[in-house]
C-alpha cells in the first residue's frame, strides 16, 4: 500500500500497533506532526474494536482526519464495518493498490467518487459499494516498501507474493473470496463446490518481477529469510525460485505453505536444497470421508506420503487438522487424532471449524448440514471474549448450536489453545529464525514469550540484532 501511495507523490508513515512499545499515542503525535492526507487502517480480525475506538479518538481530536480502512476484514464485513462505530470515511474492500491510488486521485478532485474502484462509503444518507477490481497485471504492482519500516526493529524477514487466488477450492475456504473471484456473492448462493471453483481464477506474477524483488531484497537489505506468503504456491514459480538460489548459490532459507498430493518428490529435494526449512500443511482430517466433503480430494494415504517425503528432505513439518468440520463424529476426530499421532509431525495444531464469508459452505449450507442466522457477519464481529460469555451462535451444525459443537470435540481433542489463542510456537516462520539464530525452536519460543510478556526491549533487541548480523553476513553485505 505504501509503494502504491508513493508512486502518487505522497509520502507515508507506518505505525505497527502490534509492535511491542507502539501505542496509540505514537498514532496521535504522527498525525499531530504530520497532518496526512487520510490515515489507513489495515483490519484483520483481531483488535478490531480497539482500532475503533482508536480512529474515534483521532476523529476527536482531529475531525478532519480522513480515515480509511481496509484490509481482509472489510472483504469480509465490507459496508458492516461503516457501520460499526460510524467512524470511518472510506471502506476499501479487496485489493487495495489501484484503489488507494483512485481514492487520492479523488481526495486531490481528479477523480469522481463513483469512479474509485473497491470504495465503500456514504453518500446522500445511504451506504455505496462501488465496482470492485482484481488487478490483471500483478507485475504492474509496486514492491513492498520495506523502507517504511525501522528495520532494526523486526526479525530480517520478509514476505514474497508470487500469485493470488488458489487453483483448488476446498469446502470451508475462504482464499478465492478474497483473491481469486469477481462474481457477486447473490450468483454464487445455493450453487455446488464444482460450479464455485468454476469461477475462480489464479494470477501469477512473472518470474522476472519476483526475481528482481528476491536479488533487491538480498542485495539492499541483507534480507536472507523468506515468508513465501501463497495460500497455494504455484509449481512453476517455485521451480523457478529454486533453481535459481542453486544456480547463483544464493544463502538463503525459506518457508511457504504446501499441500498434501501437489509437489513431486523431485521437487522436495529441490526445496530442501534451495533452503527449505519448513512447510505449513492443512492435512485437516484421518478420516476419507470428510475430507471429500471437506473438498480437499486427497487419500489420508497422500497424507502420509506427503509428511514421509518433506521428512526425508529434512522439511520441518507443520500440520493443521480441522475439529468440527460438518459431519464430525467422536469416532472421525479419534481418526484425525491418530493420524496426528502417527505421523509425529514437527507442529501439530488443531483448529476448529468456523463459517468463512465465501466459502462453499456459506454459500450452500444445507448442503453441509449447517444453518447460518440471519446476522451472522454482526455475531461474527463480536470478540471472542464477549462470544465465548454469552455463548454466541452464528451458525449451527445438524441443529447443534456452533458453541456445544465445539465444545462436543474440544474435550476429546484435549486441545488447551481452542479458539482464537495460537501459540507463537505453531509457525513456520520460527523455524527459520531459529535455524539462522541457531538457537533450538523450543529455547526460542520461551526466550520471545517471556520477552514479550515482560515487555523486555533490550533481550528482543539483543535477538534481533544479532539475526540481523548473521543475515548480512550470508548475504555478504558484511
Ligand atoms: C502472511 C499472513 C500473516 C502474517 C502477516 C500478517 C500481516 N499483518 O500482514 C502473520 C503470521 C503475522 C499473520 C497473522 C494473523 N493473521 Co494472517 N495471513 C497471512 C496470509 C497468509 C498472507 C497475507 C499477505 O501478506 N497477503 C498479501 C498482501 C498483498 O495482502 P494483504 O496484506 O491482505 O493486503 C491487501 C488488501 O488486504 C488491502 N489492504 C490491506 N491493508 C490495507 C489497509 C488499507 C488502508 C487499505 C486501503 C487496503 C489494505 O490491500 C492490500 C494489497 O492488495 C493471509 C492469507 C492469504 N494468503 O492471503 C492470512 C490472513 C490475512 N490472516 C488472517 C488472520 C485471521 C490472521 C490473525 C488474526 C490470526 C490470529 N488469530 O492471530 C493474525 C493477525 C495479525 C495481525 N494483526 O496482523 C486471515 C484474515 C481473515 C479476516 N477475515 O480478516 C487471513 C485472510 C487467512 C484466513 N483465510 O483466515 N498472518
Ligand atoms: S484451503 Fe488451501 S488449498 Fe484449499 S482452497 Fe483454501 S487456499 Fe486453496
Amino acid at each position: 500500500m505504501s509503494s502504491a501511495i508513493r508512486s502518487k507523490g505522497y509520502g507515508t508513515e507506518l505505525v505497527d500497533l502490534n509492535h511491542l512499545g507502539k501505542s496509540d499515542k505514537d498514532v496521535m503525535e504522527s498525525i499531530r506532526s504530520k497532518k496526512p492526507l487520510f490515515v489507513g487502517f489495515k483490519l484483520i480480525g483481531n483488535g478490531l474494536m480497539e482500532l475503533i475506538d482508536l480512529a474515534k479518538d483521532i476523529k476527536r481530536h482531529y475531525p478532519n482526519t480522513v480515515l480509511v480502512g481496509g484490509g481482509p476484514q472489510v472483504t469480509t464485513h465490507r459496508e458492516k464495518l461503516l457501520e460499526l462505530g460510524n467512524v470511518f470515511d472510506f471502506l476499501v474492500f479487496g485489493e487495495g493498490e489501484t484503489a488507494i491510488q483512485e481514492l487520492i486521485d479523488f481526495l486531490e478532485g481528479k477523480l469522481e467518487i463513483a469512479r474509485v474502484r473497491n470504495l465503500i462509503y456514504r453518500s446522500k444518507g445511504s451506504i455505496v459499494a462501488n465496482p470492485g477490481l482484481l488487478e490483471t497485471n500483478l507485475d504492474m504492482l509496486p514492491f513492498p516498501d520495506w523502507d517504511l519500516f525501522d528495520l532494526n526493529a523486526y526479525f530480517p524477514l520478509f514476505m514474497i507474493n508470487m500469485v493470488r487466488g488458489c487453483p483448488h477450492q476446498c469446502s470451508f475456504c475462504s482464499h478465492n473470496y478474497f483473491w481469486g473471484r469477481e462474481e457477486q456473492d447473490e450468483n454464487l448462493r445455493g450453487k455446488d463446490l464444482e460450479t464455485i471453483k468454476a469461477h475462480n481464477t489464479v494470477r501469477k506474477r512473472s518470474w522476472n518481477s519476483i526475481r528482481k524483488e528476491l536479488v533487491r531484497n538480498i542485495g539492499r537489505y541483507g534480507v536472507t529469510l523468506f515468508e513465501i506468503v501463497d495460500s497455494t504456491p504455484d509449481i512453476q514459480l517455485l521451480r523457478k525460485y529454486c533453481q535459481y538460489i542453486l544456480k547463483n548459490s544464493l544463502n538463503v532459507n525459506w518457508v511457504g505453505f504446501g499441500r498434501v498430493g501437489y509437489y513431486s518428490d523431485e521437487l522436495y529435494s529441490l526445496f530442501s536444497k534451495s533452503g527449505c526449512i519448513a512447510l505449513w500443511y492443512g492435512f485437516e482430517s484421518g478420516n476419507q470421508e470428510l475430507l471429500m466433503k471437506m473438498g480437499k480430494f486427497y487419500s489420508v494415504d497422500d497424507i502420509r506420503h506427503t509428511v514421509e517425503t518433506a521428512k526425508r528432505q529434512g522439511i520441518k513439518v507443520i500440520g493443521a487438522f480441522m475439529v468440527g468440520f460438518p459431519g464430525e463424529t467422536s469416532q472421525t476426530l479419534d481418526d484425525t487424532l491418530k493420524l496426528m499421532r502417527e505421523l509425529d509431525i514437527n507442529t501439530p495444531v488443531l483448529i476448529p471449524f468456523f463459517l468463512q464469508r465465501g466459502s462453499p459452505i456459506e454459500y450452500n449450507p444445507a448442503l453441509y448440514g449447517v444453518t447460518v442466522r440471519e446476522d451472522w457477519l454482526d455475531l461474527s464481529l463480536k470478540p471472542w471474549s464477549e462470544r465465548e460469555q454469552h455463548q454466541i451462535d452464528y451458525f449451527s451444525v445438524n441443529g447443534m448450536p456452533s458453541s456445544e459443537w465445539w465444545h462436543q470435540f474440544e474435550k476429546q481433542s484435549g486441545y488447551k489453545n481452542w479458539v482464537d489463542k495460537r501459540d507463537l510456537s505453531e509457525t513456520e516462520i520460527l523455524e527459520l529464525l531459529a535455524d539462522l539464530l541457531d538457537i533450538e525452536r523450543e529455547r526460542l519460543v520461551r526466550i520471545i514469550n517471556s520477552a514479550i510478556l515482560n515487555e523486555d526491549k533490550k533481550t528482543l533487541s539483543e535477538l534481533i540484532c544479532e539475526a540481523w548480523e548473521r543475515s548480512r553476513k550470508r548475504a555478504g553485505l558484511l
